[in-house]
């Protein structure tokens, strides 16, 4: 192989400043994301951690963007839980959270983390709460700390 300049971020958040906004909307659900992400920033040293409520996962992006301007965090997790219904509401709902949070992170240059669980029914949600397919809250945690630490080391 030949030789190239190489960046990874690590898992050491001590001194970061994290803001998680979660939805309210499927409560139980998303209370286990913040559980997992919040257990998992402070398992790697994070003492900084800044948490925000809003109605839904449509709501996130707006407050993702107000913490990511404001210079008080290094990065921002948005947490939810878009569960399909009968309707198409699903698909706006989960497709603008997505869109917003990206814009959000583009046009701050600070890393909004996507959190937010895009499932068929309930029990899918659960198996992304520390069942067969992990945890996504706390991989949402430890996103936000690897991209903080890369950004940080990157030219
Ligand atoms: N919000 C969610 O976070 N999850 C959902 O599953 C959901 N569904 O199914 O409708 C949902 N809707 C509310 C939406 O996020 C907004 O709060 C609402 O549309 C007001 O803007």
């Amino acid at each position: 192989m030949g030789e190239f300049a190489a960046y990874e971020g690590n898992l050491d958040a001590s001194g970061m400043r994290f803001a998680i906004a979660v939805a309210r909307f499927n409560q139980d659900i998303t209370e286990e994301l913040l559980k997992g992400a919040d257990d998992a920033l402070r398992k790697h040293n994070a003492d900084d951690v800044t948490v925000a409520w809003v109605p839904g996962a449509y709501e996130l992006p707006i407050v993702a963007k107000r913490f990511a301007n404001s210079h008080t965090v290094d990065a921002v997790i948005c947490l939810g839980a878009v569960i399909r219904g009968e309707t198409a509401h699903f698909e706006y709902v989960a497709g603008e959270a997505a869109a917003g949070i990206t814009r959000a992170s583009l046009d701050t240059g600070v890393p909004v983390i996507f959190g937010v669980l895009t499932v068929d029914n309930r029990e899918q949600a659960h198996d992304r709460l520390g069942g067969k397919e992990g945890h996504k809250g706390e991989e949402a945690a430890l996103t936000a700390i690897e991209m903080v630490s890369l950004l940080r080391a990157l030219p």
